[in-house]
């Protein structure tokens, strides 16, 4: 069977960052606003009085310190509330080609590949900019490539499940060489006015360069040696924006259309369903979880990670098995296991094993087992 590798990563890191204390002190004006606008109303009890969000609060509770975005003064200006993005017209490139784009150039320079090396382009991420053509299109075209591209999206799992399907495409010889783009401009379907979530998400986009092991010239390679993705539905994280939101006459700003989540259940539930996925996959490969030299997880929460790696081998861990790239990036959705591949993988040596995961929405997990060449 062919031997597929991943040759190249990529990172876009938007030039913004919003620190917590930023990010509280234009909520917590927002919401003295909205008290002061509603006074009569929350006096006659018709309104419930927003409550202040705290930095302790969301470090605790999260591990998040600050986040980058694509537009910070819409973000933290108590009258907006959102990120501010120039509409652009159809003949120049999209926000999130543009940040695709950015990423791409890195790891196919990190590759050692031309745009034109590439026969296959997956747009993962778990928002799309508009419904079409696929951003994956115009993603291969900007970058020069040829074959075909398509759009995914499982949420935050959307990057390894689409590198599953980069791997079988390789193998099966319908492509030779899979660009694979994660833009996640989170900021834009954030609801900033929450504090349940307003700390949680930041804007990234990674991309990672997939091919057989014959093609692949970089010194730097990681042969997957197996996928493994499952989905279960629940309603614990959502989102209902969508195409036929026009048709059905409610509110496009209605707080149903941004990300909602039921965190304490997501925690409660996602904990045990990641940590089974990965045992079960490392072990259908022949693996103990303690030989596992590297865990990029998901990043949502410092905890939840500390709880999987728990159940895997049965310690506390530190940055060196599992590095934490959330306290400076947030959530950034789909991108999270790669940036923390990106930045934390090249101290590995030859015959290390390491594990990509993902867990998200959907519910959703996908998993991909490397190991360095
Ligand atoms: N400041 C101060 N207090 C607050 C704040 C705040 N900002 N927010 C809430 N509180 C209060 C609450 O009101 C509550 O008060 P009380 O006890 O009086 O009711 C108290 O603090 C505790 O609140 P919670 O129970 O909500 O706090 P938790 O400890 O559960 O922490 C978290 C909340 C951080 C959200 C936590 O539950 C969590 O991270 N859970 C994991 C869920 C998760 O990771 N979800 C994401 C995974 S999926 C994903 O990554 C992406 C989904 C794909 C969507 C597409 C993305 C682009």
């Amino acid at each position: 069977m062919t031997r597929v590798v991943i040759s190249g990563t990529g990172l876009y890191q938007p030039p913004h960052i919003i620190t917590n204390a930023e990010l509280v002190e234009a909520f917590n004006a927002y919401a003295d606003k909205f008290n002061a606008r509603n006074a009569a109303r929350i006096e006659a009890g018709e309104v419930e009085a927003m409550v202040g969000s705290s930095v302790e609060f969301i470090e605790k509770a999260s591990g998040i310190k600050q986040r980058y975005v694509l537009d910070k003064q819409g973000v933290l200006d108590p009258d907006r509330m959102r990120p501010h993005f120039e509409p652009r017209a159809d003949e120049q490139l999209s926000l999130m080609a543009e940040i695709a784009v950015d990423a791409a150039r890195k790891a196919l320079a990190a590759a050692g590949k031309q745009g034109s090396d590439i026969d296959m382009v997956l747009c993962a991420s778990a928002n799309m900019q508009r419904a079409y053509p696929a951003m994956a299109v115009e993603i291969q075209q900007a970058v020069g490539a040829g074959g075909y591209g398509y759009d995914m999206n499982v949420a935050c799992s959307s990057a390894t499940f689409a590198m599953e399907q980069a791997v079988n495409a390789v193998r099966c010889g319908t492509a030779r060489c899979v660009l694979m783009v994660n833009p996640e401009i989170t900021s834009a379907h954030l609801e900033w006015r929450d504090r349940d979530c307003h700390f949680i998400f930041g804007d990234v986009c990674t991309a990672m360069v997939i091919e057989a092991e014959d093609t692949a010239t970089s010194a730097d390679r990681w042969e997957v040696l197996g996928t493994k993705l499952a989905t279960q539905f629940s309603n614990n994280i959502r989102n209902n924006f969508g195409f036929l939101n026009r048709c059905e006459d409610t509110d496009p700003d209605a707080r149903d259309k941004t990300f909602r989540q039921e965190g304490r259940k997501v925690f409660k539930e996602v904990v045990p369903l990641a940590a089974a996925h990965i045992e079960g996959h490392l072990g259908s490969l022949g693996f103990e979880p303690t030989q596992v030299r590297r865990y990029w997880l998901h990043q949502a929460n410092e905890g939840m990670n500390q709880f999987v790696l728990r159940k895997l081998v049965g310690r506390e861990v530190s940055d060196d098995l599992a590095p934490l790239i959330l306290d400076e990036y947030a959530n950034t959705a789909s991108a999270g296991s790669v940036i923390a591949f990106h930045r934390h993988h090249a101290d590995l040596v030859p015959g290390d094993v390491g594990v990509i995961c993902s867990f998200g929405a959907g519910y959703s997990a996908g998993s991909v087992v490397v190991k360095r060449l």
